[in-house]
């Protein structure tokens, strides 16, 4: 017989209840609607439940009885709880946010959302990473999804785009052999979320096309800090279309206000295994807290004379025009402020589709858009499991809508009353509007019905090179060092070869130094090109990270490693000017719990030096007291804390008592002007003002190896 026996002592922590607990026969513990002042737990069907800790059974201990309603509908729904991942972009976080107009583009484009001046439309966003599965870590080097839902009053508008203006294949037809390759090989089911492997870089070296894309993603774009500081593109080139019938090309870019940052490849390693939910966190964390991340809308507009004179065909989405040729203008911006109630329902449902275009924006000619524009709609009823996925409430529009689709799986919204087609004589339902419907833009075609890649895609190599001239000579470190690593993973040397002949046609200097640390004995000859000339492209500063630093420490973290005995007025000097430039302090502790500070008051952390390496920081301050920084340079995790912020080339403040701790950590005599000395409250100001450098990159040809 079921007894009352324990009442938990109630807990002070925000949202932790009373625990009034009946203890049932076999020790196990009930809590109940009565004891609680909780509304009836009931079935799907609304039945009220007795029991939901044991199965109904023909004896105690005998076995189940199959009129267990409860139990048989409760494991059937749990057995049925995941759908399929999606087969690219599985892993993703999304928020709702809004779309602000600035100023009416009446004069390019019909499209009700530009119309009016601070107009905002409501708006979803999700990011992803593209290889890896749902439960792949953060930190793959891989190109991120940046797709945006804008709900407007003429139908939503998805602009599925990524992190990249560019993308590895310019016809539709081979993209399954792109993901194929990409994903885990299929005889034994690994690499996950990694390019680093035989068959994509096989794939890759007989694919020249990619040639300009695989610059892009073995750039440091390929490991954002975090989606608050990446661009958005949505790659092809599109069309706005006016109320005078005029067509205008348009290509779509989001600019982060808080600028670009990516982490170093090392730094992705370890952020992989110490908190592989990195991104997500910290979207979550940012929005959470009230920082509420913001990109602009820019556009390049052009006409047909412009994709005339230029040097690469528009519709190849291989290519991108650079925007100190054409440069971008401001017309909106986007505010994330809002995580979504359930992941599931809205996050994991959304369905984008390169289609959902309203009236004033079009579809240009790149075969691999028009292919996208197939792809989605199929993929989203596999995935949601029948056509009614717009009735899930985060797909379903925001405007009145109207048609006479009906019935299928899971029907919510059907048809109300006799009429379900049209022309009818009923005089219901709605009808088709040629003043206020989508018309699509009537772009002239003709010509043989052909297989055939036009000859203006053919130059695979001069923007590959333009992109790689264009990065700081960290940059393009960082680009060798990626090719290397990727090319160590592949087993078959004729496919590093084969990569290396395509680096020839980017740049000299690049393929060397990756064919001297791949240990090629002779250098292959350049691939084949289909262009004979690569064409000398300007270099184009808007393609580096480096040149388009945000110089501000908003919206960055720096953590505080201290300990008993940790100098108050210091600390309290650091937060606030911290604070002050709205970014986030985390202090890091020897135990959890936090520390008490010189004056006696308690300093509450956020980790304890275990779960808080510094990968998971901007920048760091270390301020042990002298006391206890022997026994803090003992740890192996305070170490590593004070040696990856030095190889990762992060800022590191630090009070005078540190320096045991720096020379454990091997960095005392390599100290270079990203060490600051904190002493006095003006060298915090001192200090503070250089986070906004974010890295020292100069310091990276020092560091060897992971060793300072
Ligand atoms: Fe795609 C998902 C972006 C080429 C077929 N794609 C997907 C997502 C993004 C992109 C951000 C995730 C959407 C979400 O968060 O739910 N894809 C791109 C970009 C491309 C691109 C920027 C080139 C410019 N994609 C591309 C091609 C095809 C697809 C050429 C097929 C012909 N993409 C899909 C898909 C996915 C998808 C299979 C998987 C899940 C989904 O659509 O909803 O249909």
């Amino acid at each position: 017989m079921a007894k009352k026996t324990t009442k938990a002592a109630p807990s002070d922590s925000a949202g932790i209840h009373d625990q009034s607990l009946v203890r049932g026969a076999g020790g196990e513990l009930h809590q109940t609607a009565e004891t609680h002042d909780a509304p009836v737990m009931t079935t799907a069907q609304g039945g009220p439940v007795a029991d939901d800790q044991n199965t109904l059974r023909i004896g105690a201990r005998g076995p189940l009885a199959m009129d267990d309603f409860h139990f048989r509908e409760k494991l059937f729904h749990f057995d049925h709880e995941r759908i399929p991942e999606r087969v690219v972009h599985a892993r993703g976080y999304g928020a709702h946010g809004y779309f602000e107009t600035y100023d009416s583009l009446a004069a390019y484009t019909k499209a009700d959302l530009f119309q009016r001046k601070g107009e905002k439309t409501p708006a979803f966003v999700r990011f992803s990473t593209v290889a890896g599965n749902k439960g792949s870590a953060d930190l793959a080097r891989d190109v991120r999804g940046f797709a945006v839902k804008i709900y407007t009053k003429e139908g939503n508008w998805d602009l599925v785009g990524n992190n990249m203006p560019v993308f590895f294949i310019q016809d539709a037809i081979k993209f399954p052999d792109l993901v194929h390759a990409a994903k885990q090989e299929p005889d034994r089911d690994f690499p996950q979320a990694q390019t680093a492997h035989d068959n994509f870089w096989d794939f890759i070296s007989l694919t020249p096309e990619s040639m300009h894309m695989i610059m892009w993603a073995m750039s440091d774009r390929a490991i954002p800090r975090s989606f608050r500081f990446m661009e958005g593109f949505g790659v092809h080139t599109f069309r706005f279309v006016n109320a005078k019938d005029e067509s205008t090309f348009v290509k779509f870019h989001w600019k982060p206000k808080l600028g670009l940052q990516s982490v170093a490849w090392n730094e992705a390693v370890k952020i992989n295994g110490a908190d592989p939910d990195f991104h997500r966190r910290d979207l979550w964390q940012s929005i959470q807290s009230g920082n509420f991340p913001e990109w602009e809308l820019q556009v390049q507009l052009f006409d047909q004379a412009f994709a005339d004179s230029f040097d690469f065909d528009v519709l190849d989405p291989t290519k991108l025009i650079p925007e100190e040729i054409l440069p971008p203008q401001p017309v909106g911006r986007l505010v994330l402020d809002r995580m979504p109630d359930n992941f599931f329902a809205e996050t994991e449902q959304v369905a984008f589709m390169t289609q959902n275009v309203p009236p004033g924006i079009d579809f240009s000619n790149d075969p691999l858009l028009q292919g996208r524009n197939f792809s989605y709609l199929d993929t989203q009823l596999k995935r949601l499991g029948g056509p009614n996925f717009t009735h899930i409430p985060i797909n379903a529009p925001k405007c009145p809508f109207a048609h006479f689709q009906q019935d299928g799986h899971m029907a919510m919204r059907n048809p109300v009353g006799r009429v379900n087609y049209q022309p009818n004589s009923w005089g219901e339902g709605p009808r088709e509007s040629p003043v206020k419907g989508f018309r699509h833009f009537p772009a002239e075609g003709q010509g043989p019905k052909i297989r055939l890649r036009p000859e203006s895609f053919a130059d695979h190599y001069s923007q590959a090179r333009q992109f790689y001239i264009s990065q700081t000579p960290a940059e393009q470190r960082h680009i060798a060092n990626a090719l290397t690593f990727e090319l160590s993973k592949v087993e078959t040397p004729v496919i590093r070869e084969r990569v290396v002949s395509h680096l020839l046609n980017i740049d000299e200097t690049l393929a060397s130094t990756v064919a001297a640390k791949l240990g090629l004995k002779t250098m292959p000859k350049p691939a084949d090109a289909a262009v004979e000339t690569r064409q000398d492209l300007e270099p184009s500063p808007a393609l580096s990270i480096a040149l388009n630093g945000p110089e501000r420490f908003e919206g960055r973290k720096l953590g505080i490693l201290v300990t008993d005995g940790v100098d108050a007025a210091l600390l309290k000097a650091l937060t606030s000017a911290v604070t002050k430039e709205k970014a986030m302090v985390e202090i890091i502790a020897p135990k959890v719990g936090g520390v008490t500070a010189s004056d006696g008051s308690w300093v509450a952390a956020q980790q304890m030096i275990d779960g808080g390496p510094s990968v998971l920081y901007d920048a760091v301050a270390v301020l042990p007291s002298p006391e206890a920084v022997d026994e803090l340079a003992t740890e192996a995790t305070a170490r590593d804390f004070v040696a990856d912020a030095f190889q990762h080339c992060k800022f590191i403040g630090h009070v005078e008592a540190a320096m045991p701790l720096l020379k454990k950590a091997g960095i005392a005599d390599s100290l270079d002007e990203g060490v600051i000395a904190l002493g006095s409250a003006k060298d915090v100001a001192a200090f503070v003002k250089e986070l906004g450098k974010l890295r020292l990159w100069s310091r990276e040809p020092g560091v060897k190896h992971g060793k300072a």
